[in-house]
């Protein structure tokens, strides 16, 4: 079969302007396989490329598909933009069959099969083995030659889909014990030089384990994956260092929820990388406790070639700490922070506002914690209460203040507090963001710090960070004048439903 796999053509200002366009890991995990089973797949990074929808679908109807599969990193924010592309593949091409997959289909996969006839199937939760007996299934029924008829795909587990106008959830499919018995579709990436990281040249996102031991409120990957496993090290590095030599590939991305789950395996994938002398940087999400655990294998994590930790900080106080079950305290993330800078490895703290009623003093509290914690940057996001979550369920009730589902991306305000308007609380985030960024300590470091590689690293996120800062004024400016004009919410930007559905149901 002729497999096309889109990116959601999601305009994203943090890679636009910020951190510079990834690859889609996980459209090329599951176009690896169907790839080796000897199916013909050809990918279209619409958001990497801006394509229009009318350019996606000429592309796909010129590849003469026979499916379509279509996702986007940020599921639910490209939610409604990867509707509209499928229903221009419809449109231009009636008998292609259409395949959503990712986070955000995963759990809404009923309403949006009723309300979208432009999407066929939803594959639920971890792609790999789906997609592969899903396509086998739509090979052998013959599907593609008469439109929209599926066949029966009951055989398949793992998706849902409609079977005589009804809707159809099959058995779920257990998840994958061997992560290295699934190819990834490398050969996909057209042009390499489109994905590049931090200015620091070719980049590849890249995935040494899956799931989470951890059950924050207010995340939802760890039910995702469903449990903790990891690819084998030796394989893994011996992946990197392919990518280095093959595609000249400088820069890696951890798409890991938590590598640092076993200290010991993670200890074996430093200890890889490092002996092997491979000139690339790394940057992964990393729990600050696991950073404390780590204190006497800092100097791994460096000679591997760690120049950025993502650590969600999430807040100040350790009662929000314990209510949202992060299961750390304020402490770990200010010694982590000082653990990283004593290695010279560079750290972005994120720091959720939303997780108490915000009011100005809380706002301010949340400025003298940063500084305190003094990471190098700071990610400001919003809290986004995703119905699977536990505490989208907890909020189920709050005011909604932002229906547009294109906005759920963390960046923007979602749920309403009590005490301040939209607006209020938007200048309270800015001016946090502003006064850490320009504490002259902050400044004086970017401006003196020894390494010469680390204040390039530091001027760069800074200028980066900056542009983005920039953007979301004037992108709030517009969003004002625009609501004072008083556009209609279209239907499919309107929040979806908060029905949540266990990935195993
Ligand atoms: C790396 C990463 C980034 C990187 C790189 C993004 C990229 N292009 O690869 C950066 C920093 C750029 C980024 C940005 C954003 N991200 Co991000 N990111 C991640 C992270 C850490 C890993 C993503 C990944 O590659 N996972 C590994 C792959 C293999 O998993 P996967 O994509 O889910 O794919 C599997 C299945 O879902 C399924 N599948 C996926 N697609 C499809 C398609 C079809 C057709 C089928 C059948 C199956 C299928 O099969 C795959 C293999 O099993 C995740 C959190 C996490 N650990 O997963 C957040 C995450 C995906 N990001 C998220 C968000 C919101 C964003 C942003 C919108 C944030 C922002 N405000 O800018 C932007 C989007 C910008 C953009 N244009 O890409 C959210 C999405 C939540 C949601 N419900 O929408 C996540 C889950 C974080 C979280 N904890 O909530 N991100
Ligand atoms: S540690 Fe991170 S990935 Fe794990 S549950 Fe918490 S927020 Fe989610």
């Amino acid at each position: 079969m002729r497999i096309a796999l889109v990116n959601g053509p999601l305009r994203s200002a943090v890679c636009d302007f910020g951190v510079g366009h990834q690859m889609p890991l996980g459209l090329l995990m599951i176009g690896g396989p169907v790839l080796a089973a000897g199916h013909e797949v050809k990918m279209i990074d619409a958001a990497r490329e801006h394509l229009s929808d009318a350019e996606i679908a000429r592309r796909v109807a010129a590849f003469g598909a026979d499916v379509v599969m279509i996702a986007h990193v940020g599921s639910t924010s490209a939610h409604p933009c990867c509707l509209r592309v499928l229903r221009s593949v419809k449109a231009a091409l009636p008998a292609c069959i259409t395949v959503y997959g990712g986070v955000h289909p995963t759990y809404h996969f009923r309403e949006i099969l009723a309300g979208h006839p432009e999407v066929d199937v939803i594959v639920r939760g971890e792609g790999e083995a789906t997609t592969l007996d899903l396509v086998s299934a739509l090979a052998a029924n013959g599907s593609h030659a008469e439109a929209p008829h599926v066949g029966d795909l009951s055989g398949v587990r793992g998706i849902a889909w409609r079977s005589g106008g009804e809707i159809v959830t099959n058995a779920s499919r257990p998840p994958i014990a061997d992560l290295d018995a699934w190819p990834i579709g490398w050969d996909l990436i057209g042009d390499w030089d489109q994905y590049r990281a931090f200015g620091l040249g070719r980049a590849a996102v890249v995935q040494f384990s899956r799931g989470c031991p951890h059950t924050c409120t207010y995340c939802g990957q760890w039910m995702f994956w469903r449990r903790w496993r990891h690819r084998d090290v030796v394989r893994f590095v011996d992946e990197l260092e392919r990518l280095h030599r093959e595609h000249d590939v400088c820069f890696f991305w951890l798409a890991d929820e938590n590598p640092t789950t076993l200290k010991d395996v993670w200890k074996g994938v430093l200890a890889e990388i490092a002996q092997r002398h491979l000139p690339v940087g790394l940057c992964a999400s990393i729990r600050a406790q696991d950073i404390v655990r780590d204190a006497d294998i800092l100097h791994l994590y460096k000679q591997a070639g760690f120049l950025y930790v993502l650590m969600g900080v999430e807040t100040v106080t350790d009662d929000t700490l314990s209510r949202i079950r992060k299961g750390s305290r304020v402490d770990d993330a200010y010694q982590a922070v000082r653990l990283l800078r004593q290695h010279n490895i560079m750290s972005i703290v994120d720091y959720i506002f939303g997780l108490e009623d915000e009011t100005p003093r809380t706002i301010w509290r949340g400025l003298r914690g940063l500084l305190r914690y003094d990471g190098d940057f700071v990610n400001a996001l919003f809290i986004t209460p995703h119905s699977w979550t536990p505490l989208g369920h907890q909020m189920r009730d709050e005011t909604i203040v932002e229906p547009d589902i294109r906005k759920w991306d963390y960046r923007h305000q979602v749920v309403g507090v009590k005490h301040l308007s939209p607006g209020q609380l938007f200048i309270g985030v800015k001016l946090v963001e502003l006064l850490y960024h320009l504490h002259p300590r902050r400044l004086w470091r970017i401006l003196t710090v020894p390494d010469r590689a680390l204040r390039h690293q530091l001027r760069f996120a800074f200028l980066h960070t900056s542009v983005v800062f920039v953007y979301e004024l004037f992108e709030r400016a517009m969003g004002s004048l625009r609501r004072r004009a008083a556009a209609p919410v279209a239907e499919e930007h309107a929040a979806s439903a908060t029905e949540a559905v266990e990935i195993s149901a």
